[in-house]
């Protein structure tokens, strides 16, 4: 079957359902994608388990609804948003697993083979920047009214998955320029529509997290580490942004330790350096806790040890990735 007309999915009790977690992509084309169609009172946009905080910002900002977990049975079709392997949907995929309707999958992203590429429809353009210009590209072949709300939304999901047009063809441009017309707003206006407002305690944790950092050289890479006593993803990546290659922030509460690693992007995936690999895997034969996440934005949970021995520990489990890396021994410099 090829992926039908939008006429198809008119008055039709479908649910536009993003993955989980959904971020500003997925939330906005399940949106635009409902806003676009003409009979769309039966239709619901849904969201397995929860949004993330750009998403949600969205959602408060522009006065979305959608519904958490929905039930499946009342929906003749389910449209997926943003992705296609059935991981992405967390809880949610046993469910649609034992759904009787049809299933159809709008995304961006390179195809996975599961049961789920067998029971799908699939539009997928992996050469899109995001989701939404997969969603507008359709609606606009199918002539569907756009209204400005769609379009901002879309023109939201581009500014998000392009990470503000790093990533990015001379196709994304020319559709952002259509959109930001149609949305009737201006370019800075778009981007604050998802963006998460900081509050106040959480901005004086990532200064004192500055303040309390030490700093260390190995080659020609910085490495700081610091203590916190709450926000510890915020203050680590803080330092990644003041200038550190790797930070890592720890926090204690109640005797449980907490510590967040940021790797600054360009330096991961240049080396292949991964902060589970490489520090929170080795960091949990040497302290009682375990590490995961991914190669830039990791944690480690564990209890039982003195937070400032681990965290230079972390330190020199990057420096020893680093003479690796080059080949040579080097020294791990602080820099008082
Ligand atoms: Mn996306």
């Amino acid at each position: 079957m090829r992926f039908p007309k939008a006429s198809f999915f008119e008055g039709k009790k479908n649910l536009f359902l993003c993955h989980a977690g959904a971020d500003v992509d997925s939330l906005a084309s399940a949106q635009a994608f409902f806003l676009s169609l003409k009979k769309n009172r039966s239709s619901v946009v849904g969201v397995p388990e929860h949004v993330n905080l750009s998403a949600k910002a969205m959602a408060e900002n522009l006065g979305l609804g959608f519904e958490l977990n929905p039930a499946l049975e009342e929906f003749e079709n389910v449209v997926l948003f943003d992705l296609n392997s059935p991981e992405m949907l967390g809880g949610f995929a046993e469910k649609l697993k034992a759904f009787s309707g049809k299933i159809f999958i709008i995304d961006h992203h390179a195809k996975a083979s599961s049961w789920l590429s067998k029971k799908a429809v699939a539009l997928v353009d992996v050469d899109a920047v995001s989701c939404t210009q997969v969603v507008y590209g359709y609606l606009e072949k199918n002539r569907a009214k756009i209204p400005s709300l769609a379009a901002k939304l879309l023109a939201c999901g581009i500014i998000a998955d392009s990470a503000r047009f790093a990533v990015s063809s001379e196709k994304t441009f020319l559709d952002m320029a259509k959109l930001l017309k149609k949305s009737g707003v201006s370019y800075p206006v778009l981007f604050s529509f998802f963006e998460v407002k900081k509050d106040v305690s959480e901005r004086i944790a990532a200064l004192k997290a500055a303040r309390r950092a030490r700093v260390f050289r190995a080659f020609d890479k910085i490495i700081s580490v610091t203590q916190v006593n709450s926000f510890e993803a915020t203050a680590a990546m803080s330092l990644v942004f003041l200038g550190a290659h790797v930070g890592f922030a720890g926090g204690e509460k109640e005797g449980r330790i907490l510590i967040s690693g940021r790797a600054l992007n360009s330096f991961a995936s240049k080396t292949g350096f991964d902060l589970v690999k490489h520090v929170f895997v080795p960091l949990s034969q040497k302290f009682p806790g375990s590490g995961g996440g991914h190669a830039a934005a990791a944690g480690f949970n564990g209890q039982g040890f003195a937070l400032s021995d681990a965290l230079f520990e972390c330190a020199k489990l990057v420096h020893g990735f680093l003479e690796k890396e080059a080949g040579k021994t080097g020294q791990l410099k602080e820099y008082e």
